[in-house]
């Protein structure tokens, strides 16, 4: 497991959603909420929040904002185990608006770092880490 800790600056900066440019990437637990953040392909920024400081199996959803806003049409969760790897079942989307949409019936079948595969309308793809406890 590992966990990146962001300046408070850059927490600010993601929880207003001011941020300029794609930060380096990793898991910010803040505010109660662990924010997870990464670059897509063609530079959105993805920032990835949960409802609870630690992500654990019982996480259930999450909440994906990107900037530019883009339409997300899959949440593809993914572990990758040495060559090998395995995923979850699908998860559901709903729009929350702002370029935000609600990631229901998460299923982290395991303990370690998940990925979360993001698909936008546009062609773009972004991957999230997300360590689970
Ligand atoms: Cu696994």
């Amino acid at each position: 497991m590992r966990v990146t800790y962001c300046c408070g600056i850059l927490a600010t900066l993601v929880a207003t959603g001011a941020f300029a440019q794609p930060p380096n990437g990793g898991c910010d637990p803040a505010n109660g909420q662990l924010t997870c953040i990464a670059a897509s392909e063609s530079g959105r920024t993805l920032s990835l929040r949960f409802p609870t400081a630690s992500v654990t199996l019982d996480t259930a959803e999450a909440v994906l904002c990107s900037q530019p806003a883009g339409t997300l049409e899959k949440a593809e969760l993914w572990m990758s185990m040495g060559d090998e790897g395995h995923g979850s079942g699908p998860t559901t989307l709903a729009p929350q608006g702002g370029g935000c949409w609600a990631i229901g019936d998460i299923e982290f079948l395991m303990h370690g770092t998940w990925q979360i595969k993001m698909h936008f309308a546009d062609g773009d793809q972004g991957v999230v880490n997300v360590p689970v406890q």
